[in-house]
């Protein structure tokens, strides 16, 4: 299979000839380049929404830019903040729906207080209530909850998946109402006086109906069947610390974090003395009809796969599975006329989601054609790659790397063997190697 991760060698080890190797690649580099620019990389992060292509950017940012600001910090700190109390109420729409008992719903129940508290609590307005960061920068962030396209209401605008790719998206960001907050009202009418709780208390009732109502972790459990942030039970593992509005994230609180990406971003990095640009893009499908004007010149496409979505629908359309929709996106482009030989890095993204959820959510209810071994992570992982693979008519190659794009320790390593990769391809399509 095309798993290509360079394994550290003795030679490599060793520091004079590693020096001795970067001399060797300036001088082939600046020959290369006289009179052009065919030492800067230009690599592409596409896929289908939330499957980690910013989580890949941000990686690169921590290995060859020095990490995040300190503006970044609590810009992400109030993002998530927002994200941990939507994400609790989106569990308590969802149990409803779904019929799940909460034990904060019994009669004398001392958890009820702690859902009241989740149901008032008005994330912005908490923000406003002493945050450092601005929350004009917030409220961009906070309206996504209101883009969430109604499926329901919308089934007929967007057709079925198998032109996914590069067509018109289903304007799910024309609305601005907050959908979570109208379905709550629904479901839990409040007659009463609101009450106003600091942001000190609404992180304890969020944080005690994560660990104390068996309702709520039901709920979660079938969070496949619901959009729910992938990060949520990290927000509600850690949500006391964000209670702090000064709370500056660490690097694994940023990389856990969500800001949807509208429109492609353009960044610049150095490695070993050869400059890549790395485009990221937003994946959904309103997002996929912008990133036509950036094919060409495109050194390589990193296309980002989240393995672990096999049972989960679209944020954009509730009919269509997340992994067929990769399968539509990932052919459309790996046979495309801008791509026929460009290379393809395909990474298995959310391996960790993927390993925990394949023993409890069996893959031949998704994908009926698997005759893998129930349950087992190496088999099932195997028919995602074959299948990616066969996808391929070019000759082109496509190296496949399995991933946990929030995992610091092993994306360094991937992250090297891909930027090696392309250096090296690019000296030997040169002559130079
Ligand atoms: N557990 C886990 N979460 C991930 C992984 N990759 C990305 N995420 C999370 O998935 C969410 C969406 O990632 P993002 O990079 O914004 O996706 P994008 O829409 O493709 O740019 C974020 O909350 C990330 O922290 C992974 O490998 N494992
Ligand atoms: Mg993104």
């Amino acid at each position: 299979m095309g798993c290509t991760a360079s394994v550290p060698s003795n030679e490599e080890d060793d520091p004079f000839l590693q020096d001795k190797h970067i001399n060797d690649q300036i001088e082939q580099s600046l020959r290369m380049t006289k009179g052009n620019d065919r030492n800067e990389f230009k690599l592409f992060l596409l896929g289908t929404g939330e499957s980690g292509k910013s989580t890949v950017l941000k990686q690169m940012k921590l290995l060859h830019k020095g990490g995040f600001t300190s503006q970044e910090r609590v810009q992400y700190a109030q993002v998530i903040w927002c994200d941990l109390i939507q994400s609790m109420k989106i569990l308590l729409v969802q149990s409803s729906r779904l019929g799940i008992a909460l034990d904060s719903d019994t009669e004398g129940s001392p958890l009820a207080p702690f859902k009241q508290a989740v149901l008032n609590a008005n994330a912005l307005q908490l923000v406003n209530m002493g945050a450092a960061g601005s929350s004009d920068y917030l409220s961009d962030y906070v309206i996504k909850y209101g883009e969430r396209n109604r499926a329901k209401s919308r089934l007929n605008e967007t057709g079925a998946p198998d032109n996914a790719f590069l067509k018109e998206g289903s304007n799910e960001q024309d609305s601005t109402e907050t959908v979570v907050n109208e379905e709550l009202m629904e479901i839990y009418p409040m007659s009463e006086q609101k009450q106003i709780y600091t942001r000190h208390e609404v992180a304890e009732a969020v944080s005690k109906l994560w660990s104390l109502d068996s309702g709520i972790k039901k709920c979660f459990e079938k969070s496949h069947e619901f959009q729910l942030e992938s990060s949520a039970s990290y927000y509600f593992d850690n949500c006391m610390k964000f209670a702090d509005p000064n709370y500056k994230c660490s690097d694994l609180d940023i990389l856990k974090g969500r800001i949807k990406t509208s429109g492609i971003t353009e960044t610049d990095f150095m490695v070993n003395l050869f400059k890549f640009k790395i485009l990221d893009a937003g994946g959904q499908r309103s997002e996929r009809k912008k990133w036509i004007h950036c094919f060409e010149n495109i050194t390589a496409i990193m296309f980002v796969l989240a393995v672990s979505e096999y049972d989960q629908t679209l944020f954009e359309d509730e009919r269509v599975n997340r992994m067929h929709e990769s399968i539509v996106l990932f052919n459309a482009l790996c046979n495309s006329k801008w791509f026929i030989n460009t290379p393809f890095i395909l990474f298995l993204n959310k391996i960790d989601i993927f390993e925990q959820k394949i023993a409890r959510s069996p893959l031949k209810k998704y994908f009926p054609d698997y005759d893998g071994k129930p349950n087992d992570v190496e088999d099932a992982l195997k028919f995602f790659e074959t299948n990616f693979l066969k996808l391929n008519k070019t000759n082109k190659p496509i190296y496949v790397h399995r991933t946990c794009a929030t995992d610091t320790k092993s994306m360094k390593f991937v992250l090297s063997a891909v930027t090696d990769l392309i250096v090296q391809r690019n000296l030997k399509n040169s002559g130079i190697l």
